[in-house]
């Protein structure tokens, strides 16, 4: 970037991909002001909000302070091996490459091809999401890769292809939400997790129609105050009864499409037998929300919607509901009710999942989910392997098949071979190595302790970041890589928008960008498929990849991006009428693309978290983010003012409780589950339920909350439970045995209160 020049870009974070102006800063930032970047050669950059349709211009805390990572001082710029001492060394490009297609060569030549295993990110770009699952699959031909869009999207996935035939999210422009009446919000708190995406939340808070299901008094459900709307703060892990009472409300009272439902779903009957036995008395002894409540918010949903002549509605599902056993059940019952009220491919009404990561859209439709080739093609399909084959110019049958879903991975990870037991099938041996590109699993991933166990026992790990993140440091090989504001490439938003993102500033020497790792390590393995470096190109290749496939991309490219932001997939190539495929910005107006173009209803059933509250684990720990934060951390606690504005985790607790268990504000409170205890300090609040505690996961050390969350997953998309499990809380320091049966918690000793040597102040 030249001096005065402006890039117009998207924030490096979620996905709602805020639109931002990068230029260079007037003048460099005086030594040692905090946040001020690094001398990396790099220039400093200013970060200004740019108008577009789903910030207006507005950015969060995290998108105005994201360009000092750029320069952050513990910055990467050197591949890194470990040496014989056990400490990590700076090491030249093609050593550190080297040694990792030996490695990789000898560990397929040992143990099988599966034995090296790859796990993605969806922060990638489009472009490197692609080339991550053409590398697995045609230089390693591992069937082995997978990616945090397992943590984050797999339920709502899982969920919305059963029912619709497709999964993008937002089937429909965030700003549609904002002519709607209601707005019924699962288990999303988009005040701190999308805080400029509340301005399309305003028309229904105006009508008091925005309905918020949450635990927690969080900040988005404290935007139904004033009469702006309601909120349920639900038992934890009870959200699938709340929808099953609200449909069971919508036909005992005659409120149902019936002339949609006949017209455009599949078995309605099923679902509306399924929920007759929860009447709203009987879902309040389980929910916790009032039997009155519930029908007080099943007509509020069906007055807004278009056939009762209301303005329009929408159901919107986050984490809070999709990170559970039943998520795939709880997307469902949303979907069922939201097709009960007849809203789906309504202009101003339907369903939609709040997509959460970067590329959290694009990450899952271009292969680097265990079961997907690009263009969301299935992998077991034989003419999706046959159409991607001849794009990479490989025979199909050389092509792996599906491999292990994130959680099922982690878990396997260095794993020797199990024989049968009683009731358990043999377990092949794990992968002995393992790539990481674009997930900080060591803080991220459930049961996390069990996961730094499992790389331990690993013959090698490889990461590829910008930042030593707690993952790389354990790592054999880490591989610097650039950062958003360094690479071109493309992102689809929550929305199925597909926005480029920009380079803005030259990489500092020594790094390299993953589709340059890509192609070194293909040429050393002696592949003879072709790995791009331009990331124009490797688009056109996806593009021409996708063709055909559910994601449909191939009507784009870097070019057509660059003049038109406006573009929703699917957008085919239209090569016989020699026009350009305006997009799709609303999907299912004309149908759903399912065989028979009807939405299929499915009944569900209510079971309940799969780690229920009992006498040793009486008290529900919900987990989640806070708004400074971005995910496992690794960006955000290397900023000075994030870091400062929110130090270190914390345990949320409702007065009451405190004050039973003996805990003071600040007091350090052991939280414990049956695999293992944290400590951090607590916070009490109102906002908390008195049977329910709550601690955000941006952190690694003694506070770190996935070191007691379970790796139980949903049977249907593999997603892990990462919202609802049960615990013990005390104040620190007061040991109690645990009963008997119970399996003995980590040593009190070992537990100190966490103060991140990260955290830059
Ligand atoms: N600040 C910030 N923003 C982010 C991210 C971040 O890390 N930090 N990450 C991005 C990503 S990848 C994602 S996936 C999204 C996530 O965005 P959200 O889904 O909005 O975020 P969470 O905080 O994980 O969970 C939302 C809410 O679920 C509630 N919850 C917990 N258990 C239950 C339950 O049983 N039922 C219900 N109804 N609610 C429950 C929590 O109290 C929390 O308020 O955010 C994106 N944006
Ligand atoms: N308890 C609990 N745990 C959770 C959740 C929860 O709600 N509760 N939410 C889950 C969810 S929804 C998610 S999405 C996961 C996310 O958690 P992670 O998968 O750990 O995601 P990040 O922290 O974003 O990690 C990204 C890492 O990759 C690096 N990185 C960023 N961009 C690139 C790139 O382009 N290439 C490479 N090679 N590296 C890059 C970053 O520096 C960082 O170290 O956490 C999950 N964990
Ligand atoms: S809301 Fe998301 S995309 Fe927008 S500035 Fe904040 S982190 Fe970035
Ligand atoms: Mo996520």
């Amino acid at each position: 970037m030249t001096a005065g020049t402006a890039t117009p870009t998207h924030c490096p974070y979620c996905a709602l991909q805020c639109a931002m102006t990068l230029e260079p800063a007037p003048t460099a930032a005086p030594a040692g002001a905090g946040a001020g970047p690094v001398d990396l050669g790099l220039p400093s950059v200013t970060v200004q909000g740019r108008e577009f349709p789903t910030n207006r211009g507005g950015l969060c805390q995290k998108g105005w302070t994201s360009a000092s990572v750029l320069g952050t001082p513990d910055r990467i710029t050197t591949p890194l091996v470990r040496g014989a001492d056990g400490e990590l060394h700076a090491a030249t490009w093609d050593e550190a490459l080297d040694l990792v297609a030996a490695r990789a060569r000898q560990t397929a030549a040992e143990h099988g091809p599966d034995a090296v295993a790859v796990f993605g990110g969806g922060g990638l770009t489009n472009e490197k999401a692609y080339a991550l699952g053409k590398f697995a699959r045609t230089v390693l031909r591992t069937a082995n890769i997978d990616y945090n869009g397992r943590f984050c999207m797999a339920s709502a996935a899982a969920g919305a292809n059963r029912a619709f035939g497709i999964d993008r999210g937002l089937p429909f422009p965030l700003a549609d939400l904002g002519g709607a009446e209601a707005v019924l919000l699962l288990g999303s708190n988009v005040a701190e997790t999308m805080p400029p995406s509340v301005q399309h939340l305003a028309g229904a808070r105006e009508n008091g129609g925005l309905v918020v299901v949450d635990p927690r008094r969080s900040a988005t459900a404290s935007l139904t105050d004033d009469g702006a709307g309601t909120h349920l703060q639900v038992v934890p892990g009870t959200d699938l009864v709340v929808l099953l009472a609200l449909l069971h409300v919508v036909w005992a009272e005659g409120l149902a499409d019936d002339a949609f439902l006949t017209a455009r779903t599949t078995g309605a009957d099923a679902v509306r037998r399924s929920v007759a036995a929860w009447w709203p008395e009987r879902a309040e002894q389980v929910c916790g929300i009032a039997a009155d409540e519930l029908r007080r918010v099943a007509r509020l949903l069906a007055g807004a919607s278009p056939l009762h002549g209301g303005a329009g509605a929408y159901i919107l599902t986050g984490r809070g509901v999709e990170q559970s056993t039943q998520g795939t059940a709880t997307v469902t019952a949303a979907i069922n009710l939201s097709l009960a009220l007849g809203l789906p491919g309504r202009p101003g009404s339907g369903y939609g999942a709040v997509t959460g990561q970067g590329n959290g859209q694009g990450g899952r439709e271009h292969g680097q989910k265990a079961d997907q080739l690009p263009g969301y093609r299935k992998i077991d399909d034989p003419a999706a392997r046959a159409h991607v084959a001849a794009v990479w110019g490989v025979d199909p049958d050389s092509l792996p098949g599906p491999g292990l879903p994130a959680v099922e991975l982690l878990r396997r990870l260095g794993q020797p071979a199990e024989p049968a037991g009683p009731g358990r099938p043999a377990t092949p041996a794990g992968p002995r190595m393992l790539m990481v590109h674009g997930s900080n699993i060591v803080v991220s991933a459930p049961n996390s302790r069990k996961v730094s166990a499992n790389l331990d026992d690993l013959d090698f790990l490889v990461v590829c970041d910008f930042v030593p993140s707690e993952t790389a440091r354990l790592a054999d090989v880490v591989l610097p890589v650039t950062q958003w504001a360094e690479e071109e490439g493309t992102m689809t938003s929550l929305e199925g928008r597909i926005i480029r993102r920009r380079r803005a500033v030259a990489a500092p020497d020594g790094v390299r960008s993953e589709l340059e790792i890509f192609a070194a390590l293909a040429e050393r393995l002696g592949s003879p498929v072709h790995f791009g470096t331009d990331p124009a190109e490797v688009f056109d290749e996806l593009a021409r990849a996708s063709a055909g496939g559910v994601a449909d991309y191939s009507g784009l490219s870097h070019e057509r991006l660059d003049a038109d932001p406006d573009l929703f997939w699917p957008v085919p190539a239209l090569p016989a009428i020699a026009a350009l495929h305006p997009g799709t910005p609303r999907l299912f107006l004309d149908g759903f693309p399912t065989p028979d173009g009807r939405a299929r209803m499915v009944a569900v059933d209510h079971v309940g978290p799969s780690d229920d509250v009992r006498p040793d684990a009486p008290i529900y720990l919900v987990t989640g983010r806070v708004l400074q934060h971005y995910q496992s951390g690794a960006q955000t606690r290397r900023v000075a003012e994030l870091a400062k504005a929110s130090p270190e985790p914390f345990v949320e607790i409702h007065p009451v409780l405190a004050q039973r268990l003996g805990i003071d504000e600040g007091a350090s409170v052991r939280v414990a589950s049956s695999r293992g205890a944290v400590v951090a300090p607590a916070r009490l609040t109102t906002t908390a339920r008195p049977d329910t505690v709550f601690m955000p996961f941006h952190w690694a050390g003694t506070g770190s909350v996935n070191r007691i969350t379970t790796d139980a997953t949903d049977p249907i998309s593999g997603m892990p439970e990462f919202k609802v499990c049960a615990v013990d809380v005390s104040l620190a320091g007061t040991v109690v045995p645990p009963p008997e049966g119970v399996q003995a918690l980590a040593p009190l000793a070992s537990l100190v209160p966490s103060h991140p040597a990260e955290v830059r102040t």
